[in-house]
């Protein structure tokens, strides 16, 4: 049967023994071995209920397990659904109802917490641990390793990952077979890659970086990753002589750059470093490149995108910006008000289209028309200036949206819980520099007449709704929001007066 994405990044190597994943412990995986299992999780996802074109929800620890759980759902035309790992069991409820998933894979750990969601969604529960036990694998270990690939074209969805929006209400991204194959088509080929590479890969499998980007790549040129729990130095440090390409969020750079062991021996192997997800500052991309000798390669891309443009493998990579415009991505940038595009060097919100641009909000088809022009292409809120020669250079965002170690948190989701808060009048959450993450989480409250306010209390009282990578790292009670003549909360004056709070 004839299964697009399959077909590309996992059919090749049925039956070979080429190492496919290096863990953490030296253990080495080969393709035929991972894909031996995915047949078998395919089978068990299967016998759970699991039908072609349903969804299948993991929240679970980075392991090979995990990452065969995706191949298993392309395989099986199951829609793969990944959960950040720190969603408390209030925010998996909304993505496992919202998404109608028939199975949510967890944790052991996480399980009886997890079990009256998978219930009251009326999804089957099975677990999954970083070691590969569980109850998903209890019931694959049965199983025969060839399992029929079901039959996928271009345009079926491979995927839903879910993203905040302004309301505060997160919206499901369907993506295709398409849209994931042709970006990583397009990667392949802007970055050379080849069997020969071996990536180091640190980041989380559930957003589009770790899973799409890196993963779907070294799929397609049948290379090898070197597969890490999470971003350790040390292991990084330990890893980096064997592998040839590293992708991360900025974090990870200004981390290496922090340890005295980053010099121009440790990545003599080394012939590509990709960094994305946030903006990279122009002053890392210089210190990296006095440290290592390596121009750090910057990309740009969204949940809803995939990848939009690059700096050039063999051209100039330009610190500060993003590149160009990826092959088979049509960009534009326009004037946000009236969709017009705007003179090259004017500032505008990037507009993109091609067949890396996904399907369109599950469920929500008036939110995904008011995002697309009527010329089909989607409004992604990144405010920059594309030059003369094409080079697109972020300079702000139209949408409000902070982005802390390559995390995304929507202010407004947090500002409506602190709102709940017992002597609370009003919030306003705000992002400003943090020296290790980008942005750090502020938020500004005021007091309703009489009450008043302790910053632990607020925390305490929205701990166990919201995820920790959302929670305010710094909560200042004030009398009174700044507001605009038109009464609108100016977070720009906010971030101007709380700019220094996560200074070193
Ligand atoms: C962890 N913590 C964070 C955080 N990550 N807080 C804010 N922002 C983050 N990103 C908190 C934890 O809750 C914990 O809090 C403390 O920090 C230590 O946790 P940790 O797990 O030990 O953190 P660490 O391993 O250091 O993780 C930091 C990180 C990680 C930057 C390495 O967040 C990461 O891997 N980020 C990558 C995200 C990513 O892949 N984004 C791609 C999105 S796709 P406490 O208080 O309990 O100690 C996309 C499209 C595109 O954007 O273009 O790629
Ligand atoms: P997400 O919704 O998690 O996919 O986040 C996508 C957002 O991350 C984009 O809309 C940008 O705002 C931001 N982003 C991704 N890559 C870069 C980059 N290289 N520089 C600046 N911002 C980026």
């Amino acid at each position: 049967m004839p299964n697009t994405l399959y077909d590309a990044l996992f059919a090749p190597h049925a039956g070979s023994d080429k190492t496919f994943l290096v863990l953490k412990d030296g253990r080495r995986l080969g393709y035929g071995a991972f894909l031996d299992m995915a047949g078998r999780f395919a089978h068990a996802i299967a016998a759970a209920g699991v039908k072609p074109g349903d969804r299948v929800a993991l929240q679970a620890k980075k392991s090979a397990e995990a990452l065969a759980v995706y191949a298993a759902c392309v395989q099986g035309g199951f829609v793969f659904l990944p959960l950040n790992t720190a969603y408390t069991p209030a925010e998996v409820e909304y993505f496992v109802s919202d998404a109608g998933a028939r199975l949510l894979i967890c944790d052991g750990a996480g399980a009886a917490a997890l079990s009256p969601v998978a219930e009251k969604a009326g999804a089957a529960l099975r677990t999954l641990d970083a070691d590969g036990s569980g109850t998903l694998a209890d019931a694959a270990a049965a199983q025969p390793a060839a399992f029929p690939v079901a039959e996928r074209g271009p345009d079926d969805l491979a995927a839903f990952l879910y993203t905040s929006g302004t309301t505060g209400r997160s919206k499901g991204a369907m993506l295709t077979h398409d849209n994931l194959l042709s970006n990583a088509e397009a990667l392949v080929g802007e970055w050379r890659f080849t069997g020969d590479d071996v990536l180091l890969h640190a980041l989380p499998i559930f957003h589009t970086h770790g899973l799409f980007v890196a993963t779907n790549v070294i799929l397609l040129c049948g290379g090898a990753m070197i597969f890490l729990p999470g971003l350790d130095v040390d292991d990084l440090i330990r890893f980096m002589p064997q592998a040839t390409t590293m992708m991360g969020v900025p974090t990870f750079y200004t981390r290496l750059l922090s340890d005295p062991r980053l010099d121009r021996a440790l990545v003599s192997h080394m012939r590509l470093f990709v960094s994305g997800s946030a903006p990279l500052l122009a002053e890392t991309h210089v210190e990296f490149e006095r440290r290592t000798g390596q121009r750090i390669l910057e990309r740009y891309g969204m949940t809803e995108t995939n990848m939009n443009t690059s700096n050039p493998y063999d051209g100039e990579r330009r610190a500060g910006t993003v590149g160009l415009p990826l092959p088979g991505v049509s960009i534009r940038i326009c004037d946000p008000e009236t969709g017009r595009e705007v003179a090259a060097g004017e500032i505008g919100v990037i507009e993109v289209k091609g067949r890396n641009v996904f399907k369109g909000y599950w469920n929500m088809p008036e939110k995904t028309k008011e995002e697309f022009r009527t010329d089909g292409y989607f409004i992604t809120g990144d405010l920059a200036q594309m030059d003369g020669d094409g080079y697109v250079t972020i300079v702000g965002r139209a949408k409000d949206l902070i982005i802390s170690g390559g995390y995304n948190i929507y202010p407004k989701e947090v500002e409506m819980l602190l709102d709940e808060q017992p002597g609370v009048l009003e919030s306003a959450v705000v992002g400003v520099p943090h020296p290790d993450l980008g942005e750090g989480v502020v938020a500004v409250v005021t007091a309703k007449k009489g009450a008043s306010l302790d910053p632990e209390a607020l925390l305490a009282g929205i701990r166990d709704r919201l995820a920790r990578f959302k929670q305010p790292r710094h909560v200042a009670i004030v009398d009174e929001l700044p507001r605009n003549t038109m009464g609108k909360v100016q977070k720009n004056v906010l971030r101007d007066r709380y700019r220094d709070v996560f200074a070193r």
